[in-house]
């Protein structure tokens, strides 16, 4: 399902080319539909090779997800706002485990693409991401269409995994092998960066579900607008549904804002508040709160407080 917000049409979905693209390991591996294959292995009962035709035969999904890049493994606190959402078509992931047969003992599942290269001071790198099985079967799809036209290369052509609620870094693109094992893999994409220490705790966690989030898009950013009561909008998202988001203008109170609710795809949510700006510069900041009652802390971490400044002009 396709849904799009009467007043911007053209933002709710980010059109292709704007969807940020991040290779960490040089330019994308030169593969097309004809040569293309997966292979499903280790604790399988039936291990298998798949070819473009063969998914194509499986039944498709579309969907609407947030894409969010989780930002520098190197300097996992620092906040990029590199966001989209989009559509996707594809394959559940469930349905090929399913041909596979998992067997008891299968744990983990390892995602593969088949770029190559060095990142981090290691050379000789694949693009490498793991997931607990329960996880991976219930969330994963093998996409082949980004907004309703095949992958673009840079985006995974022909086939990438996708892990809606997840990070983008999950969602390892140009897919050609699938593990499934009993342990993590150890690796400088798994266990070694794209690891986190949340909030008021003390464990390492692998870089996984979506943070609570929000971004104002209008105004501008270091833009003007004309003085008066002016829409102030944005998206907010989180792993789950995003309950609540707040506004505030210069030094003044949080205030709610209208926030859409999510549907029944991850997407994002807009959220706005219509507010007198008076002549002068002007400091807008939103916060969101989601359903697991997570809040965007003002400072100091990747999903700190967004914050914009206008200067509303009289004759603007
Ligand atoms: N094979 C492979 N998959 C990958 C990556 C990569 O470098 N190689 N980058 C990951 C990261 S960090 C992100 S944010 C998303 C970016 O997807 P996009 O370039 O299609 O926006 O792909 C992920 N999947
Ligand atoms: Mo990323």
């Amino acid at each position: 399902m396709i849904r799009t917000d009467p007043e911007t049409p053209d933002v709710y979905l980010t059109p292709v080319e704007d969807v940020f693209v991040r290779n960490h390991l040089g330019p994308h591996p030169r593969l097309d539909t004809d040569t293309w294959s997966l292979s499903v292995e280790g604790l399988v009962e039936r291990p298998l090779r798949l070819d473009f035709r063969a998914l194509e035969g499986l039944s498709q999904t579309r969907f609407t997800a947030v894409h969010e890049c989780f930002g520098n493994p190197l300097h996992p606190t620092v906040p990029t706002r590199a966001v989209t959402n989009v559509e996707w078509t594809g394959v559940p992931l469930a349905e090929v485990l399913e041909l596979a047969g998992p067997r008891p003992e299968a744990r983990h599942v390892w995602l593969e693409g088949a770029d190559r290269g060095d990142f981090a001071g290691e050379s000789g790198l694949s693009f490498l991401k793991d997931l607990p099985l329960a996880e991976a079967r219930a969330e994963v799809v093998l996409a082949h269409g980004m907004n309703g036209e095949p992958l673009r290369p840079d985006h995974g052509y022909p086939v990438r995994a996708v892990a809606p609620r997840m990070f983008g870094t999950n969602s390892v693109k140009w897919l050609t092998r699938i593990v499934l094992a009993a342990e993590r893999p150890e690796h400088v994409f798994t266990t070694r960066l794209y690891t986190r220490v949340l909030p008021g705790e003390s464990v390492v966690r692998p870089v996984r579900e979506k943070d609570v989030c929000s971004k104002l898009l209008a105004p501008k950013d270091g833009g003007t607008v004309p003085a008066g009561v002016r829409e102030l909008a944005g998206y907010a998202w989180s792993s789950g549904e995003v309950t609540a988001v707040e506004v505030a203008v210069d030094d003044g109170d949080w205030l709610p804002a209208e926030l859409e609710r999510r549907g029944p795809h991850p997407s994002w949510q807009r959220f706005r508040l219509r507010h007198h700006l008076a002549p002068g510069p002007h400091r807008i900041r939103c916060r969101a709160v989601d359903a697991a009652g997570r809040v965007q802390p003002l400072t100091g971490d990747r999903n700190a407080v967004h914050e914009i400044r206008v200067t509303a002009l009289v004759n603007g």
